[in-house]
């Protein structure tokens, strides 16, 4: 089906995607500047259907971000306050045990957790919320704490990263979320988020984490002052980082919002550039076995068409979100499982309920079981 290749730069990249064989750095920027759409997601529907066929996966989470205050001052965030401002919270246990438990009557899978670089929250603190959180729900999976929180509870507690790792290991964390990546490209990192570890130390973090057994989910932050360049820099050390360890489940594109973020004056992306994003990945990140258009990040009628550019997955129900709706994000805070499975359906897919690890899930409307 050459004929859908309308760019015929774009003919050897179609070569090698048919053949299976890895793609070069410079394919990935040819890729980038390819306006023909159509193009680069025909290849990159070849890859998402030998993967996972007709299927989109979903999960029914929760997310908790048990403070928003950082004393990091990342330019890329609107969801970080300085504990002095009178609109920032920090949740006790309790209140964490009781949002985990606050929702729907649909039994989540998995609860996401992540929140600010809080000056006083301790690793005790922390593994104290797990362990509450694993006597009161002990099915549901938590997905807690970026590679950038592990690193600062570590120092922060005078402990290596392995030792913070075995640890949260012990209290009961079961995967670790992808993000905090943003864009590895230092100049660009430095202007971004120069007060979190640089891209080479959230790498080894994740390395040490595979190490144990985590396994964990990876992230990009594009459309704000990144180069094609850094993108596709971005998505190589991600892959050899699979080729050693193994250990990354799920690539997420983010789309950069940059309402209330000091950053305010760059555009929002478009929906081409979304859709562009999670193709390319798809194409690059050949060890990589899933790519999450992240309905909440995308609106849910991009994540939709996502599904046949690329994305095999959509995220979940979600609940409460609060990173991107203090940034701007116009899109509703959760989704309820049946409109997941709308928006699959009328993508032409096979929805099937998953858990963190992809494997399926059976639910009646209160529980669930996990199918080996
Ligand atoms: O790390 C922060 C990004 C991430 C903004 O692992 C922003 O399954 C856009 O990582 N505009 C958090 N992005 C979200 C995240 C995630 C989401 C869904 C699923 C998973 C998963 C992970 O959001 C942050 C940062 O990269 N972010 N501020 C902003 N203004």
């Amino acid at each position: 089906m050459d004929a859908v290749i309308g760019d015929r730069r774009l003919l050897p990249v179609l070569d090698r995607v048919r053949s299976g064989e890895r793609l070069s750095f410079d394919d990935g920027l040819a890729l980038y500047r390819s306006s023909d759409i159509l193009a680069v997601g025909y290849m990159a529907n070849l890859v998402r259907e030998r993967l996972h066929g007709n299927v989109t996966f979903f999960n029914v989470n929760r997310h908790i971000n048990p403070t928003d205050v950082c004393v990091a001052s990342c330019r890329l965030c609107a969801f970080g306050k300085k504990a002095r401002d009178p609109r920032a919270y920090t949740m006790s246990l309790e209140q964490v045990w009781e949002t985990a438990g606050r929702g729907w009557s649909e039994a989540v899978t998995e609860f996401h957790i992540v929140g600010g670089l809080h000056p006083e929250l301790t690793l005790d603190w922390y593994c104290q919320a797990f362990q509450g959180l694993k006597q009161r729900f002990p099915k549901v999976h938590l997905k807690a704490l970026t590679m950038v929180e592990i690193a600062f509870l570590a120092r922060r507690t005078k402990i290596s990263v392995r030792e913070t790792l075995e640890r949260l290991i012990q209290a009961g964390v079961d995967s670790l979320p992808g993000g905090g990546a943003e864009i590895f490209s230092e100049p660009v990192r430095r202007i971004l988020c120069d007060h979190k570890i640089d891209g080479n130390e959230w790498l080894e973090v994740a390395r040490q984490a595979h190490r144990l057994g985590l396994k964990s989910n990876c992230t990009m932050l594009y459309g704000h002052l990144e180069s094609d360049e850094d993108r596709v820099d971005h998505l190589v050390r991600l892959r050899e980082l699979q080729d050693q360890t193994g250990g990354l489940v799920t690539f997420i594109p983010l789309a950069f919002h940059p309402d209330n973020t000091p950053l305010a004056h760059i555009p929002s992306t478009t929906g081409f550039t979304d859709i562009r994003n999670i193709a390319v990945a798809r194409l690059m990140l050949d060890n990589i076995p899933h790519i999450k258009a992240y309905w909440v990040m995308l609106t849910p009628r991009i994540a939709q068409i996502a599904q046949r550019f690329g994305a095999d997955d959509i995220d979940g129900t979600v609940v409460e979100e609060r990173i991107y709706h203090d940034a701007g994000a116009t899109t509703s805070q959760a989704l309820r499982r049946g409109e997941l499975l709308r928006l699959i359906r009328e993508a032409g897919r096979d929805p099937v309920e998953r858990d963190t690890l992809y494997r399926p899930v059976q639910r009646t409307e209160t529980t669930f079981t996990v199918l080996v």
